[in-house]
């Protein structure tokens, strides 16, 4: 591990020199394994159909916002194919602002299996939730509940019943649950963000003045509960 390779530098250098050492020397897929970290799946922008551009907007300028509170835990947008056009955006954008992208990155994966297919060790994982908080549905949700067991839909009804959009709730995971055997995962946070969808409930009707507030007050709520595990 990082820590103990790190011991015999300990005794021979300065603090200050030793942090520079490690600043260079582990690779961030080994601090992937002790470095707090939230994936999360772009909020509305599928079943949901909200803007992908709009939303892209609003996941680096919240993310930007909260990297200076988050110490050195890390934030990874997540998607299911190299083609996502969520990705590729926030990719483009965030590159063009001053952020550190080793603790704001995009990376490619199903959500449910970071760390055993993938090689991401993420120890919170958010989830584009429908306002039930009910298993199923299709899309991250579906996924995510169905990966979770019972001990996510009892975690789940412990903490809350309904959500409404904009806001977060975060699902402290038993040792018993397989996401935290098999994947490592702490906990899940369900957000439920604005639904463009006429087909859903709580359409906005393209309204992007109350949508793209909520959209923001959806991951404002995300990355403070995810804050709220790190502290
Ligand atoms: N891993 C990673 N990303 C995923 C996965 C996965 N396993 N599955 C989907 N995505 P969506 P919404 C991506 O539709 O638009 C549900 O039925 C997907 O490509 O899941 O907020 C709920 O019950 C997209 O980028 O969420 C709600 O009713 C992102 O996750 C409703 O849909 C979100 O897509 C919420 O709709």
């Amino acid at each position: 591990p990082a820590s103990s390779s790190s011991s015999n530098e300990k005794a021979a250098t300065t603090p200050e020199a030793n942090e520079k050492i490690e600043d260079v020397r582990v690779s961030p897929a080994k601090l992937g394994s002790v470095v707090p970290t939230l994936a999360f799946p772009s909020i509305s922008t599928a079943d949901f159909q909200f803007d992908l551009d709009k939303a892209s907007d609003i996941i680096v300028e919240t993310a930007e916002e909260f990297l200076p509170k988050l110490g050195s835990a890390r934030l990874a947008l997540v998607d299911l194919s190299h083609g996502s056009k969520i990705l590729s955006l926030v990719n483009a954008k965030a590159s063009r602002k001053n952020i550190d992208l080793e603790r704001f990155f995009t990376f490619v994966g199903d959500i449910t299996k970071l760390h055993s297919q993938g090689g991401l060790h993420c120890n919170v994982i958010a989830n584009a939730a429908n306002w039930r908080l009910k298993p199923g549905g299709g899309g991250v949700n579906a996924a995510i509940f169905k990966a979770g067991g019972p001990d996510l839909e009892a975690g789940t009804r412990a903490r809350a019943n309904t959500l409404v959009p904009g806001k977060a709730v975060v699902v402290p995971l038993p040792s018993t649950c397989p996401l935290r055997n098999a994947e490592g995962i702490t906990h899940v946070i369900h957000v439920l963000g604005p639904n463009m969808n006429p087909n859903r409930p709580n359409c906005l009707n393209k309204d992007y003045t109350k949508g793209c507030k909520i959209l923001r007050e959806a991951y404002t709520s995300l990355f403070g509960g995810f804050l709220s595990t790190v502290e």
